[in-house]
């Protein structure tokens, strides 16, 4: 399947692994909203997140929660944005299931 994110959890293009277990894969994401922008997808090829049965969704999520604290602790921080992009009416650019981990600093969000 030609899936630039499939690719990347077969190593044929490079990234910047953070994590890495028998059902997902997680990465710097190259266009970082912060330092620290982390892209969790299940190694499995799902569309959307809506694409996902409900145990599929929740063990992506149990993994989710696991690297997002793992992250947090690394980097000391006080908080994050944790979501999915659904869609590509909701701006989801990568046709493979992800979620973006992006740290929050403090006045990082002064002007939005
Ligand atoms: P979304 O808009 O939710 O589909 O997010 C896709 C993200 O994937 C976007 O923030 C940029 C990131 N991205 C796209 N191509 C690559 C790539 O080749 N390598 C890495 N590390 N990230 C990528």
């Amino acid at each position: 399947m030609d899936c630039l994110f499939c690719k990347i959890v077969a190593g044929e293009i490079p990234s910047h692994k953070v994590y890495e277990d028998d059902f997902v894969y997680a990465f710097l994401d190259i266009y970082p909203c912060s330092e620290g922008h982390t892209i969790v997808l299940p190694k499995k090829h799902f569309g959307r997140f809506t694409d996902m049965n409900e145990e599929e969704a929740a063990a992506l999520f149990s993994s989710v929660n696991k690297i997002a604290r793992t992250v947090e602790s690394t980097l000391g921080l006080e908080g994050m944005n944790i979501g999915i992009n659904n869609g590509e009416i909701a701006g989801q650019t990568v046709p493979h299931v992800h979620v973006h981990i992006i740290p929050r600093r403090a006045g990082d969000g002064e002007g939005n």
